[in-house]
């Protein structure tokens, strides 16, 4: 079945922040369990937004959540040190956010992930920037999926993020992607494909339609995971849908469970 990533605890949410800020317990707890309830799978947990004050506001955040979490954080952070800080702090093995090619980066990764057991999202990323093609995301998917292997990372436990782009600036983006992760899927059919989905709809009106009609359309290639809000109930209807449809959901018991809960409506 679709993993659901919750991304509301971000600091470049306005709430959020305000609530990082003047270490509003109840505010980020409430929170959590509300992603909970509407079935996220993992929690995920960035701290980046307040310059200067990533460690503490991470360090901070996970103790906040970990006590009341019931699912995984995905600790999410460019740098790996804090990445390594907050490892150490979880007591339930975490989904890491993330590894890239960008040389800095993935030299400082490699050897904390070593031997480590946990998931891993690899961004097809390097130092020459976003892929400008489709054929570069593949090879980068590629290039992630073997040096994760080789320090012991199985693929199951990779979760490859072929980086949308805004389809408001090239209308090739949609197929761009849609292509790679077919590409990736058939290649590496235990690997997951995620990634945040809101940069298809840049620049342009009503974002919302665009970014649901772009995750069915993503599933149908081989995405198994995005990053989103578990509470835009639409969204998480349009997932539970297309799941059934794809053939992922035995018996459409969870669609059937959705519709009886008041969670998926026409
Ligand atoms: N890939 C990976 N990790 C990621 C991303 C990705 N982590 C961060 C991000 N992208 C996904 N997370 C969020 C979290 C919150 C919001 C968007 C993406 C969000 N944005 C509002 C907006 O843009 O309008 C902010 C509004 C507000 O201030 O509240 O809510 O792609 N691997």
């Amino acid at each position: 079945m679709f993993e659901v990533i919750g991304e509301r605890i971000n600091t470049s949410r306005k709430l959020v922040q305000a609530a990082v800020a003047d270490r509003d317990v109840a505010y980020i707890i409430e929170d959590v369990k509300k992603q909970q309830d509407a079935g996220a799978n993992y929690i995920d947990v960035n701290a980046g937004a307040r310059i200067g004050h990533e460690e503490k506001d991470m360090r901070w955040l996970i103790n906040t959540i970990q006590p009341i979490a019931t699912i995984p954080l995905t600790l999410d952070s460019p740098d790996p040190a804090i990445l390594e800080m907050a490892f150490q702090m979880v007591k339930n093995t975490p989904m890491i956010n993330s590894i890239s090619l960008e040389k800095d980066r993935f030299d400082a990764m490699m050897p904390f992930l070593s031997g480590k057991e946990c998931k891993v999202i690899a961004l097809c990323m390097d130092d020459s920037g976003m892929p400008a093609a489709s054929d570069d995301i593949v090879n980068r998917a590629i290039t992630l999926v073997e040096e994760l292997n080789k320090i012991g990372i199985p693929t199951t436990s990779i979760y490859i993020d072929p980086l949308v782009q805004p389809i408001s600036t090239d209308v090739n983006k949609g197929m761009m992607v849609l292509d790679a992760v077919w590409a990736i899927k058939t290649r590496f059919p235990e690997a997951h494909i995620t990634g945040g989905l809101s940069n298809i709809s840049y620049g342009l009106p009503q974002r919302k339609i665009i970014n649901r009609t772009f995750v069915s359309l993503m599933m149908t290639a081989g995405m198994d995971s995005a990053i989103i809000d578990p509470l835009d109930s639409k969204i998480m209807a349009t997932i539970r849908t297309a799941d059934m449809l794809l053939g992922k959901d035995n018996f459409c018991m969870g669609y059937l469970k959705g519709v009886r809960s008041g969670m998926i409506e026409s």
